[in-house]
């Protein structure tokens, strides 16, 4: 009984621990999925723009709501390049994108020089942290090369598997060295990363509304 005692107690010293110290365990909130070479409307604003059709998605992997305040976005690998404040509760499961145009917006309103997301097509680094008081902590990064910045391919985690990145390349095909390599799915900027396969020259709103999606 004693000897079972002594073993338990460490181990479940250790489970605490693990759970209440990991900071793994968290980081709710992840880049789920961006585009650094926009080729068409995905804003829905009418109109093309490189800058303002850039994305970036989170979503929160944890199991309980995250309130988004302190949460900003930063381009480049060199310090902080405030892109994007975020606000707002994400619910566990939920994604979030953040278009170019919210992205200049958001610069516009805060007398930020106004790049947008600014996510290079010649290879970049996007960033999440998370901002309270003095104390800016690193929740999650990707870096891409420029192979991942080519016209509406997406690059985003695999649902249900979220440490295997993928291109989502239905609309531009990977020649076969991409990486990440090519998965034949359509981007889904603010939904999960389903697998919707479409090599038809369609719109984003099309595939919206045959999936019944209707939020943006
Ligand atoms: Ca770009
Ligand atoms: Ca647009
Ligand atoms: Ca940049
Ligand atoms: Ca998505």
């Amino acid at each position: 009984m004693r000897n079972s005692f002594r073993y338990c107690v460490p181990l479940i010293l250790l489970w605490f621990s693990t759970f209440f110290f990991n900071p793994q365990l968290h980081a709710q909130i992840l880049i789920n999925e961006f585009m650094a070479d926009p080729a068409r409307d995905w804003d829905g604003d009418g109109e093309y723009s490189s800058r303002d059709d850039e994305w970036v998605e989170v979503i929160n992997v944890g199991n309980a709501d995250v309130d988004l305040a302190g949460f900003m976005i930063s381009d480049g690998a060199e310090g902080y390049s405030w892109r994007y404040a975020f606000s707002g509760t994400l619910s566990p499961g939920e994604v979030f994108v953040v278009y170019g145009s919210d992205s200049r917006a958001w610069e516009e309103a805060n007398d930020f020089p106004v790049y947008g997301l600014s996510l290079n097509n010649a290879g970049d680094r996007i960033s999440i942290f998370r901002v309270a008081g003095n104390d800016t902590a690193l929740v999650d990064h990707i870096d891409f090369v420029d192979n991942a910045a080519e016209d509406d391919r997406s690059v985003g985690r695999v649902a249900g598997d979220l440490q295997t990145w993928r291109q989502f390349d239905a609309w531009n095909v990977c020649p076969g060295s991409c990486n990440p390599p090519g998965n034949g799915c359509v981007p889904t900027p603010g939904f999960i990363n389903d697998c919707i396969t479409s090599a038809e020259s369609v719109s984003w709103g099309a595939i919206k509304t045959r999936c019944g999606l209707n939020g943006d």
